[in-house]
Protein backbone atom coordinates (compact mmCIF):
# COMPACT_ATOMS: atom_id res chain seq x y z
CA UNK A 1 0.00 0.00 0.00
CA UNK A 2 2.83 2.39 1.04
CA UNK A 3 4.88 1.17 -2.19
CA UNK A 4 1.92 2.24 -4.57
CA UNK A 5 1.31 5.56 -3.06
CA UNK A 6 5.14 6.51 -2.98
CA UNK A 7 5.41 5.35 -6.88
CA UNK A 8 2.23 7.76 -7.80
CA UNK A 9 3.82 10.90 -5.79
CA UNK A 10 6.69 10.32 -7.60
CA UNK A 11 4.89 9.95 -11.05
CA UNK A 12 2.88 13.60 -10.25
CA UNK A 13 6.48 15.34 -9.68
CA UNK A 14 7.74 14.22 -12.88
CA UNK A 15 4.87 15.60 -14.39
CA UNK A 16 5.11 18.80 -12.58
CA UNK A 17 8.93 19.00 -12.87
CA UNK A 18 7.85 18.63 -17.06
CA UNK A 19 4.93 21.27 -16.71
CA UNK A 20 7.62 23.73 -14.83
CA UNK A 21 10.06 22.48 -17.80
CA UNK A 22 7.66 23.69 -20.20
CA UNK A 23 6.57 27.17 -18.11
CA UNK A 24 9.94 27.89 -17.30
CA UNK A 25 10.55 28.91 -20.91
CA UNK A 26 12.16 25.76 -23.13
CA UNK A 27 9.55 25.70 -25.31
CA UNK A 28 9.20 28.85 -26.01
CA UNK A 29 13.62 29.70 -26.35
CA UNK A 30 13.17 26.68 -29.09
CA UNK A 31 10.81 28.56 -30.98
CA UNK A 32 12.63 32.31 -30.76
CA UNK A 33 15.57 30.31 -32.07
CA UNK A 34 14.02 29.09 -34.74
CA UNK A 35 12.64 32.51 -35.94
CA UNK A 36 16.30 34.03 -35.44
CA UNK A 37 17.64 32.29 -37.91
CA UNK A 38 14.80 31.78 -39.92
CA UNK A 39 15.35 35.37 -40.75
CA UNK A 40 18.97 35.22 -41.32
CA UNK A 41 20.07 35.70 -44.77
CA UNK A 42 21.77 32.58 -46.57
CA UNK A 43 25.14 33.54 -48.12
CA UNK A 44 27.13 30.97 -50.02
CA UNK A 45 30.91 31.87 -50.32
CA UNK A 46 33.69 30.07 -51.52
CA UNK A 47 37.41 29.54 -51.12
CA UNK A 48 39.58 27.63 -52.91
CA UNK A 49 43.36 26.06 -52.42
CA UNK A 50 45.77 27.04 -55.00
CA UNK A 51 46.84 23.86 -56.82
CA UNK A 52 49.27 21.62 -54.30
CA UNK A 53 50.40 24.56 -52.75
CA UNK A 54 49.72 26.15 -49.13
CA UNK A 55 47.98 28.54 -49.89
CA UNK A 56 44.55 29.91 -50.07
CA UNK A 57 43.27 31.75 -53.03
CA UNK A 58 42.14 34.90 -51.67
CA UNK A 59 43.12 36.37 -48.16
CA UNK A 60 40.02 38.09 -47.83
CA UNK A 61 36.15 37.20 -47.50
CA UNK A 62 33.53 39.59 -46.49
CA UNK A 63 30.18 38.54 -45.73
CA UNK A 64 26.84 40.72 -43.97
CA UNK A 65 25.98 40.28 -40.87
CA UNK A 66 22.62 38.49 -39.74
CA UNK A 67 23.47 36.25 -42.14
CA UNK A 68 23.55 32.32 -42.37
CA UNK A 69 27.01 31.88 -44.07
CA UNK A 70 27.54 28.49 -46.21
CA UNK A 71 31.44 28.51 -46.54
CA UNK A 72 32.30 25.79 -49.09
CA UNK A 73 36.42 24.98 -49.07
CA UNK A 74 38.06 23.58 -52.71
CA UNK A 75 41.08 21.22 -52.17
CA UNK A 76 42.03 21.03 -56.11
CA UNK A 77 44.89 19.57 -54.89
CA UNK A 78 46.65 15.91 -56.70
CA UNK A 79 49.70 15.59 -54.25
CA UNK A 80 48.19 12.95 -51.10
CA UNK A 81 50.11 15.06 -48.14
CA UNK A 82 48.08 18.17 -49.06
CA UNK A 83 44.51 18.07 -47.28
CA UNK A 84 43.10 21.37 -46.06
CA UNK A 85 40.78 22.65 -43.59
CA UNK A 86 39.18 26.21 -43.00
CA UNK A 87 39.02 27.29 -39.74
CA UNK A 88 36.98 30.62 -38.26
CA UNK A 89 39.05 32.50 -35.13
CA UNK A 90 39.10 35.74 -33.78
CA UNK A 91 41.01 38.26 -35.20
CA UNK A 92 44.88 37.72 -35.48
CA UNK A 93 44.75 34.09 -33.37
CA UNK A 94 45.69 31.99 -36.41
CA UNK A 95 49.57 31.50 -35.22
CA UNK A 96 48.62 30.04 -31.71
CA UNK A 97 45.22 27.94 -33.07
CA UNK A 98 47.58 26.74 -35.88
CA UNK A 99 50.06 25.49 -33.68
CA UNK A 100 47.04 23.97 -31.53
CA UNK A 101 45.43 22.04 -34.71
CA UNK A 102 49.24 20.43 -35.54
CA UNK A 103 48.79 19.31 -31.89
CA UNK A 104 45.27 18.11 -31.37
CA UNK A 105 46.59 15.91 -34.38
CA UNK A 106 44.70 13.94 -37.74
CA UNK A 107 42.12 11.57 -35.34
CA UNK A 108 40.80 15.36 -34.31
CA UNK A 109 41.04 16.79 -38.08
CA UNK A 110 43.41 19.36 -36.43
CA UNK A 111 40.99 21.21 -34.54
CA UNK A 112 42.17 22.23 -31.66
CA UNK A 113 39.76 22.28 -28.45
CA UNK A 114 40.92 26.33 -28.38
CA UNK A 115 38.19 29.39 -27.34
CA UNK A 116 39.60 31.22 -30.12
CA UNK A 117 37.90 28.78 -32.80
CA UNK A 118 34.79 30.06 -33.88
CA UNK A 119 33.78 27.60 -37.09
CA UNK A 120 35.36 24.91 -38.98
CA UNK A 121 35.24 23.03 -41.53
CA UNK A 122 36.26 18.83 -41.85
CA UNK A 123 39.15 17.92 -43.32
CA UNK A 124 39.09 18.37 -47.37
CA UNK A 125 41.62 15.76 -48.70
CA UNK A 126 42.83 16.44 -52.20
CA UNK A 127 40.34 16.36 -54.84
CA UNK A 128 37.22 17.10 -52.22
CA UNK A 129 35.11 19.85 -51.02
CA UNK A 130 33.72 20.28 -47.87
CA UNK A 131 31.46 23.04 -46.40
CA UNK A 132 30.11 24.45 -43.12
CA UNK A 133 27.41 26.27 -42.19
CA UNK A 134 27.46 28.87 -39.35
CA UNK A 135 25.62 32.03 -38.27
CA UNK A 136 28.03 35.28 -38.81
CA UNK A 137 29.75 36.64 -35.80
CA UNK A 138 28.74 40.19 -34.83
CA UNK A 139 30.13 42.46 -37.35
CA UNK A 140 34.14 42.93 -36.85
CA UNK A 141 37.13 41.67 -38.48
CA UNK A 142 37.85 38.28 -38.02
CA UNK A 143 40.66 35.81 -39.24
CA UNK A 144 40.94 31.97 -41.01
CA UNK A 145 43.66 29.74 -41.04
CA UNK A 146 43.95 26.17 -42.23
CA UNK A 147 45.27 24.21 -39.37
CA UNK A 148 47.39 21.21 -41.00
CA UNK A 149 50.46 21.34 -39.65
CA UNK A 150 53.05 23.83 -41.10
CA UNK A 151 49.80 25.19 -43.24
CA UNK A 152 49.25 27.93 -40.42
CA UNK A 153 52.37 30.29 -41.79
CA UNK A 154 50.82 30.79 -45.05
CA UNK A 155 47.61 29.81 -45.39
CA UNK A 156 45.66 32.79 -43.51
CA UNK A 157 43.59 35.19 -44.20
CA UNK A 158 40.83 37.96 -42.88
CA UNK A 159 37.01 37.59 -42.85
CA UNK A 160 35.40 40.86 -42.63
CA UNK A 161 31.46 41.27 -41.16
CA UNK A 162 29.82 43.62 -42.57
CU1 LIG B 1 46.23 23.60 -45.59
Amino acid sequence: MYTSRRTKVITLSIVLIASLMALAGCEPANGERAERQAALEPVRVSISAVGNQMLFDTDELRIPANSQVTLVLVNPADSPAMAHNWVLVEHNRTEEVGIAGGMAGLEREYIPDHHAVLAHTALAQPGETVEVTFEAPPAGTYSYVCTVPGHYASMRGTLIVE
